[in-house]
């Protein structure tokens, strides 16, 4: 819990089951019984047979032994964090009757967990995946789970299809490889065979599926969602997450390596932020789609493989979400939280969208499994804020004891309590619905094409070039040539030039024909087109030897610290360098530790001694030479250019900012324009192809 944040309701209902093992504690059993000794078991003589009465040492070996529950059968890998949301201003009571949505008075507080997809629980952060970007608000009116991606599209329609997908994208299941990776010939064979996923692949092409962080990434509540005013009136939506900070996103080489030199990347990175009091924001947005317009669409607003074009209709805003507290303990909190898209709250309902009506079935159904019956509602986590009452009685791990004489409604023993019908009761929204039983695909779901195509005419040539190179790499991990050439095939209905190339590049026979699409384009599903510049949080590596210039160092470490910067000095070894002028200056890291790749800039100090020292380190000159290679902000002075030129690092390419200057003259320009390289993230146009980093 940290001082800067306020105690929300949530927080305080916490403390009930936070168990602080404070300095002085004796070691019991479960039972409460002081154990004198936990290091050897109870024997028949000194090296004798364990004998059955040791309850202690079976208690703390049976507990163990119970220690793993299921993970999710997706997203399995996650992080999380409480906060709170407020919104703006009420402009969205004239939609919905949720005053969490509407009423700027309450604050409302909330648990977000973030995810990847495919991989195990134990897999890394940052392969090419989708990221979960769940949201449970603990609402006055009970608990509303927006369970969304960083996708605002699915890769299929019906939720018949999940487990098939699901399937093929996890590991093959005869050697279950490869982990958390999507790059084998079970998914693209089903991709190949299921042209619904093509919009939601070319995201996962796109750098979206690298985000450099979960607090720079937008998400999506996916579906067309309705809001329902206190008249019963429906509205159709779709809520949006734009972070504060950005959409900004690793390039691919960086996140391989990144797998491995910190698996937690991701994780570290979120949990850093809030400790340090960086809290990181969204803002709530919707698009509102009156319902008389609900077929004014060239698509169908329940098909979740497309999206609505901000130009088509705009995102407005509607609140802030603030995280603002790390979880105490992971598996209590993180791993128990139990989502569900059908806890809704009066305001918000469902829409017929095959996705989310499955999901509404799948989500309360694995959580049974997971968490072990059907009281998970109980777990700390997931407890509501508002009151529970009602008659769901007894189950594994009922953790309320029920005093009423009653379970059952209606009734008299009890005054008839709990019982329905008070104010502000969930009401489904009244729809008119008739049809025959059918199991078949609306005809408005078929076109598969045209927004993948928008997708792709949308992104810069520097996304577009990273999309191919996705293609060619994942296509190219898949063994059946077949499959390969299915897949192009494909892609001939997005744009010839595009199946053109990346058939290149896999050696199969290229198309010659494609299909006309319209050529439209929707600047908002760039992330380069208008992106956020912000130095904010930015990791910078400062590499430093003995003899290094320290008033200089001192002077940027300073400047980056004062934008809000997080540089940290990078030693050959531990502990500390001595300045040119005779000081020790603390070492953050030892640079055989770290990677640049674990970082968004390096700046190199001048220092005759210590750039001469870095110049002879092969570790040294591949940080600085990777770094560039990934199109990473890299500054230096005096001496600090040597290193540069030794890295085969060209001065003049951008984002690169060097001086001449030491010591106390480091200039004011040279360090404004280093933060501005920073805050552009990467220099997409550096030509760094005869880089052997
Ligand atoms: Fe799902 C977990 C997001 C379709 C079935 N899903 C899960 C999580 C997220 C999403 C973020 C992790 C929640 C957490 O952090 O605990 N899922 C989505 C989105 C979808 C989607 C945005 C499409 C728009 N999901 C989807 C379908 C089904 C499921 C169609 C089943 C028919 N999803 C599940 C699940 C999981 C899950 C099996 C695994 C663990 C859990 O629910 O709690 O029920």
């Amino acid at each position: 819990m940290t001082d800067e944040a306020a105690r929300d309701r949530k927080d305080a209902q916490l403390d009930r089951d936070r168990v602080a093992d404070g300095d002085d504690e004796a070691l019991t059993t479960q039972q409460g019984v002081r154990v004198d000794h936990t290091d050897d078991s109870l024997k028949a003589g000194r090296r004798g047979p364990t004998l059955m009465e040791d309850f202690h040492v079976r208690e703390k070996i049976t507990h163990f032994d119970h220690e793993r529950i299921p993970e999710r059968v997706v997203h399995a890998r996650g992080a999380g964090a409480y906060g709170v949301f407020r919104p703006y201003d009420d402009w969205l009571a004239e939609f919905t009757a949720a005053s969490f949505l509407t009423d700027p008075a309450e604050e409302t507080p909330v648990f977000v967990r973030f995810s990847t997809v495919a991989g195990s629980r134990g897999s890394a952060d940052t392969p090419r995946d989708v990221r979960g970007f769940a949201t449970k608000f603990y609402t006055s009116a009970g608990n509303y789970d927006l369970v969304g991606n960083n996708f605002p599209v699915f890769f299929i329609q019906d939720g018949a299809k999940f487990p098939d997908f699901v399937h093929a994208v996890k590991p093959e299941p005869r050697n279950e490889i490869p982990q958390a990776a999507s790059a084998h010939d079970t998914l693209w064979d089903f991709v190949s065979l299921q042209p619904e996923t093509l919009h939601a692949i070319m995201w996962l092409m796109s750098d979206r599926a690298l985000p450099r962080s979960y607090r720079m990434m937008q998400g999506f509540g996916v579906h067309t969602f309705r809001l329902v005013d206190a008249a019963g009136h429906g509205t159709f939506v779709k809520f949006h997450w734009t972070p504060a900070l950005g959409t900004h996103s690793l390039v691919w080489e960086e996140a391989q390596q990144v797998s491995g030199a910190d698996p937690d990347f991701n994780r570290r990175d979120l949990w850093d932020a809030i400790e340090a009091g960086a809290f990181p924001e969204w803002e709530l947005g919707v698009q509102l789609v009156p319902e008389e317009d609900e077929f004014a669409f060239d698509f169908d607003l329940l098909d979740a493989t497309k999206l609505i074009p901000e130009e088509q209709v705009p995102v407005r805003p509607v609140g802030k979400l603030t995280l603002n507290r790390n979880p105490d303990n992971f598996f209590a909190e993180t791993e128990q939280v139990a989502f569900h898209t059908a806890n809704v709250v009066p305001g918000i309902d469902f829409t017929n969208d095959p996705l989310l009506q499955a999901r509404n079935f799948s989500y309360l159904d694995t959580q049974l499994i997971r968490l072990g019956g059907p009281n998970f509602a109980h777990l700390p986590v997931n407890r509501p804020v508002a009151e529970v009452h009602n008659d769901q009685r007894d189950g594994y791990g009922q953790h309320r004891i029920h005093t009423s004489a009653t379970s059952y409604n209606k009734n008299t023993i009890s005054g008839d309590s709990p019982a329905p019908g008070a104010a502000g009761s969930y009401r489904h929204y009244t729809e008119k619905v008739e049809g025959a039983k059918i199991r078949e695909r609306s005809e408005s779901f078929k076109d598969f094409y045209s927004q993948a195509a928008l997708f792709w005419h949308s992104m810069t040539p520097v996304e577009a070039d990273h999309i191919v190179a996705a293609y060619r790499f994942e296509l190219g991990k898949v063994t059946d040539k077949d499959i390969r050439a299915r897949v192009v095939d494909q892609l001939r209905f997005v744009d010839l030039e595009l199946a053109q190339r990346v058939a290149e590049g896999v050696g199969v026979p290229a198309p010659v024909e494609g299909a006309q699409m319209e050529r439209r384009m929707s600047p908002a599903l760039s992330q380069l087109s208008d992106p956020v510049r912000s130095v904010a949080t930015r990791k910078v590596a400062v590499l430093a030897a003995d003899g290094v210039d320290g008033t200089g160092m001192t002077r940027l470490v300073a400047d980056l610290h004062r934008r809000g910067a997080v540089p940290e000095v990078i030693g050959l070894v531990d502990g500390t360098v001595r300045s040119e002028s005779g000081e020790d200056v603390e070492v953050d890291r030892a640079l055989p530790t770290m990677a640049s790749v674990l970082y968004d800039a390096v700046a190199v100090p001048g220092g005759a001694d210590a750039v001469a020292a870095l110049r002879g380190d092969g570790r040294a000159l591949h940080f600085v030479a990777e770094a560039f290679k990934h199109g990473k902000a890299i500054a230096a002075f005096g001496a600090g250019t040597e290193l540069l030129e030794a890295a085969r690092v060209d001065p003049a390419e951008s984002g690169v900012v060097t001086a001449a200057a030491d010591g106390g003259d480091v200039p004011d320009a040279f360090l404004d324009a280093f933060a501005d390289a920073i805050a552009a993230h990467r220099a997409w146009d550096r030509r760094t192809d005869d880089i052997a980093a």
